[in-house]
């Protein structure tokens, strides 16, 4: 036995041989392979006699560094295979080794498509027939009852209030919402993105029509949702809430209706507030109407004096409807007359509904009609036969025991289930009333008769927007709806899945049919004939009816509608033309003009990411906030910074939130807000300024002045378009100017067009230069003078009402001397020198804001608005209602943080909005070196330029200061400086 165990008590085993020794390493080189095993191999065949297993022990010492403990990775996977081995975890341990797959979901969406009370395969037939069809905008002021209004016929036409309330456990008289799908939309309780659905409704006749209708955000800084969505519409229903009446937005809404020549009708919405809430008698109810009416009347005639009679909204013309959207009831007249009708046949309809609005009084002893009351209680039409009976019908309800009520009820012929009388007041409400008016044919009606058919409104839509000849072949066939001609779609918005991730485009189809997996030239904003360059060749890889919450996948849409189309988006940026790859007889494709909105972005932050190895990841997501935001600019600075320019403060909230949550999904640090400037000048250029090329070889000499405001504002409203060519705009200008435009002395350039209006005019005298020479430089000179205008000289934003005349120009004979490289700075340089000797002055962006409140709340405004640089322009109060209403003008800069301001100082009872109005001059002289600027003290009204430019200027990385020398010729300088102009 103690043969097992060796001096020091350890276990050698049973082996006899003299090798035991090594036997303990043995046990540790089990896996000693490779070179070494094959030396032990062959060491074993020579010792094959002694029988030892092969890879028994062997005599061979093995230094523990070349011991190998484990198989190498050759050894298993063999020579062909490369082994990488990583020795240190490159992957940080807080992240999953496989990432779990995330279901990003910001947009509310139908698992499948909800069950309709018409059939799908109908409102796909409907879509071949125009006539039957109507492409409507829904738009008016923050909550004044769109979206509410979208639920009535959402509620009408689908079978969802029951499945919503099941999935969430909603509150019955919580409101629907159908049409707000973004996260934000629901957070904040208001529409943020127009939203497109496409419904079945039924006339007053029983006949089927199918309604494409966008619902609206009401929200000011949402303008450009708007303008976008009323582009692809043949005219507007314009939602006012009788209480609150015209505001800011109605305004917008109806000048921007009117100045595109869209047909508009009214819906006079929240009739109950008037009942229940303001508790007007009917008699001054109907009083309060007729102001809102008016109200509205007014815009539309102000807004293009003499049309206002043509474009007129009244009751008994049929194009006013009234409503009530939460209690999901409409009517207009015509359809009130009809329910008398229905039960007193003997009235005719349309002879009754006009007699129902305007001073025509009821005599209720001799039962006639008179233009004066001629009898004791005599009422007028509208109060005796409309608002009583509903103020009746609302006190009945509301007041009565069921027994009363269910016998009051009866007689009008209205039959609830038991159960149904003990529901809350509100929710019996809405079933009476949903009884007593029925579905809202009477809106079906006004709208098949006030609003154009698609084909009517095709032509209007291509004579103000197509930018291709009418008498084409493609323009013949979007103006009937051909659905079998060339592929034209008008894309003016871009939606996004719901995981955030692509986008689809949506738009107008206005010549034939949009069929999934076909191939299209997407032509971009910038395209032209001549610069081709923003086109794309993209496969439509679906084409869907948008439902907002759910997309009808279809094969096929036609000529008049709208559409969702997939596969398309990735060159859109903002609005796009899709035309078919080839067109009848080789004819050229066009594009339809930009969407032109009455606002622009003037607020302004700038962007980093918090990790800086996530650029990309912002750059891409400021891609899609592009995409995403009609109005929203981004641009890169001077100073590396990523700015993102938007409407308002809400506005860039939302921009914000979808940047940081839906697109990049990332943290970012967002700078102060700041607003863009301009720059202009308020007098004629003191001397004419040179500049010389760098070769010395060329003079270019200007100068600069203030440009004739009429002529900005024409510029501005699009009155003088500045893509029609020189000659088309010569012509506008000798019409309305009589300016003398002879080719000698005329206009070459405006613009950039999205900046301020800017003229380069050339004002050189055929006797002194040779103009055939000179217009070998123009597009030159015309470069030099775009950049100068893009970034101006005081703090490099762009200028702005200026124009400039070039006075006179020597040139270099040879060609050579005289290319882009000589020329275009040297224009930018003679336009900056002449700016600079013009008094130039900081342009800021100013609002107009407009409040709503109580009493009290107005001086709290004039306070708050004292405070900001901004003043208040009127005040008054608001017909028939406590509210009063102030108006005034406010810097923008000075507005970031107003609206809080304003609630805390009113409790909350205030609304406020805020539009951009107008650009104004910064007080003081920019240039005055004289100005002391003290740290952390506001500076003087007078200091107010010189400070902002500062300002700018460091947080641009410019020079401290503008230097006037840097521009001007080294000699020119001198002599001014002698002579003490400067
Ligand atoms: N009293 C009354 N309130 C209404 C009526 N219609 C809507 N509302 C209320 O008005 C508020 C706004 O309604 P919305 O339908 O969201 O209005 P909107 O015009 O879509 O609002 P935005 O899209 O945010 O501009 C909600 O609180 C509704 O409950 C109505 O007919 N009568
Ligand atoms: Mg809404």
């Amino acid at each position: 036995m103690d043969d097992l165990y060796d001096e020091f008590g350890n276990f050698i085993g049973e082996a006899e041989s003299d090798d035991d020794a090594s036997s303990t390493g043995q046990a540790a080189d089990a896996y000693v392979l490779g070179d070494d095993a094959e030396e032990s191999e062959a060491g074993a065949n020579d010792q094959q006699l002694m029988e030892i297993d092969d890879d028994g022990p062997s005599n061979a010492v093995i230094l523990h560094e070349d011991k190998q403990y484990y198989p190498s990775a050759s050894d298993v996977y063999g020579p062909d295979v490369e082994v990488l081995v990583q020795e240190e975890d490159t992957q940080l341990l807080t992240q999953p080794i496989i990432d779990p797959v995330i279901q990003k979901k910001f947009t509310i969406q139908e698992a499948d498509l909800p069950p309709v009370r018409f059939s799908r395969d109908f409102l796909a037939d409907l879509m071949n027939f125009p006539e039957q069809i109507r492409n409507v905008a829904i738009a008016g002021h923050l909550h004044h009852g769109k979206t509410a209004f979208m639920d009535m016929l959402v509620l009408e036409t689908h079978d969802v209030q029951d499945q919503l309330e099941k999935k969430r456990g909603k509150k019955r008289d919580e409101q629907l919402r159908y049409t707000d799908v973004h996260v934000l939309e629901r957070e904040r309780g208001l529409s943020i993105k127009a939203a497109p659905m496409s419904l079945v409704l039924q006339s007053t006749k029983g006949k089927s029509h199918l309604f494409n209708m966008i619902d609206t955000p009401g929200h000011v800084n949402f303008v450009d949702e708007v303008a976008a969505s009323v582009r692809l519409a043949d005219g507007v229903v314009l939602v006012v809430d009788v209480v609150e009446g015209v505001q800011i937005n109605t305004e917008q809404v109806i000048k921007h209706a009117v100045l595109e020549g869209l047909p508009m009708v009214l819906v006079v919405n929240k009739m109950d507030r008037l009942i229940l809430e303001l508790k007007l008698p009917p008699g001054d109810a109907y009083f309060k109407i007729k102001h809102v009416i008016e109200e509205v009347n007014k815009v539309i005639e102000d807004t293009l004096p003499g049309q206002g009679e043509k474009r007129r909204l009244s009751p008994e013309k049929g194009n006013v409807a009234f409503a009530c959207s939460s209690m999901r009831w409409c009517f207009t007249l015509q359809s009130f007359a009809k329910m008398y009708a229905d039960s007193y046949p003997g009235v005719n309809v349309e002879d009754f509904a006009i007699r129902l609005w305007g001073d025509i009084f009821f005599n209720p002893r001799s039962r006639k009609f008179t233009r004066r009351p001629k009898e004791d209680g005599a009422k007028r039409t509208f109060v005796n036969f409309v608002l009583e009976p509903i103020y009746k019908l609302y006190s009945h309800t509301l007041s009565e025991s069921p027994k009363d009520l269910k016998a009051t009820l009866a007689k009008l012929n209205i039959h609830l289930k038991p159960s149904q009388y003990k529901t809350d007041a509100k929710e019996l409400l809405r079933l009476v009333c949903e009884q007593f008016f029925g579905p809202a044919n009477g809106f079906v009606d006004m709208i098949v008769k006030h609003i154009p058919s698609p084909a009517e409104g095709a032509k209007r839509m291509l004579e103000r927007y197509y930018t291709g000849p009418l008498e084409s072949k493609t323009a013949a066939s979007m103006g009937s709806c051909n659905q079998d001609g060339p592929l034209v779609i008008h894309v003016t918005k871009l939606f996004n899945s719901s995981d955030a991730k692509t986008f689809n485009a949506f738009g107008r189809v206005l010549s034939g049919t949009a069929k999934p997996v076909q191939s299209v030239r997407v032509l971009g904003e910038g395209y032209t004939l001549e610069d081709e360059e923003d086109m794309v060749v993209a496969t439509v890889t679906d084409t869907w009816i948008a439902e907002s919450r759910y997309n009808i996948p279809t094969d096929g849409i036609p000529a008049g509608n709208w559409v969702l189309l997939g596969g398309v988006d990735n060159s859109i940026v903002k609005s796009a033309t899709l035309v078919a790859q080839k067109l009848p007889d080789e004819e050229d494709a066009y594009i339809f003009r930009p969407v032109k909105h009455l606002f622009e972005s003037v607020f302004k932050v700038a962007v980093e990411p918090i990790n800086p190895s996530e650029l990309p990841k912002m750059l891409d997501g400021l891609r899609k906030i592009n995409k995403s935001y009609p109005l929203v600019t981004t641009k890169v600075e001077e100073s590396g910074e990523h700015v993102v320019l938007g409407t308002g403060e809400l506005y860039m909230d939302c921009v914000l939130h979808d940047l940081r949550r839906l697109y990049a999904d990332m943290e970012l640090k967002v700078s102060d807000p700041v607003t863009r400037f301009c720059e202009t000048v308020v007098e004629t250029s003191a001397i004419k300024c040179y500049a010389l090329t760098p070769n010395k070889k060329n003079k270019l000499t200007m100068v600069a002045e203030p440009l004739d405001p009429g002529i900005a504002e024409d510029i501005e409203s699009g009155a003088v378009n500045i893509k029609d060519p020189v000659r088309k705009v010569g012509k506008f200008f000798e019409d309305n100017y009589g300016y003398d435009l002879l080719a000698s002395r005329n206009i070459w350039a405006f613009g950039p067009d999205d900046m301020g209006p800017n003229i380069l005019q050339n004002d050189t005298l055929p006797s002194d230069v040779d103009q055939k020479l000179l217009r070998a430089v123009r597009d030159t000179i015309r470069q030099g003078f775009s950049w100068a205008t893009r970034e101006g000289p005081l703090c490099e934003e762009p200028i702005r009402n200026a124009k400039f005349r070039v006075m006179d120009v020597n040139l270099a004979p040879e060609a050579i001397f005289r290319g882009g490289g000589q020329i275009i700075p040297t224009a930018r340089r003679a336009c900056y020198s002449s700016f600079l000797m013009a008094s130039p002055r900081l342009m800021e962006p100013v609002y107009s804001c407009s409040m709503i409140g109580p009493a009290d709340a107005v001086a709290s405004l004039y306070t708050v608005l004292a405070r900001r640089r901004g003043h208040v322009l009127q005040d008054g109060p608001i017909a028939g209602t406590p509210l009063y209403s102030v108006k005034g003008l406010l810097p923008v800069i000075d507005s970031f943080g107003f609206e809080t301001d304003l609630r805390i100082h009113t409790q909350g009872q205030a609304t406020l909005s805020l539009v951009f109005d107008r650009w104004s001059i910064v007080p003081g002289d920019p240039l005055d070196r004289d100005i002391k600027l003290r740290p952390l003290e506001p500076a003087s009204a007078q200091a107010t330029a010189r400070d902002f430019v500062l300002k700018t200027r460091r947080r641009k990385g410019l020079a401290e200061d503008v230097t006037i020398s840097k521009f001007l010729e080294p000699e020119l300088f001198r002599s001014l400086k002698e002579t003490g102009i400067l």
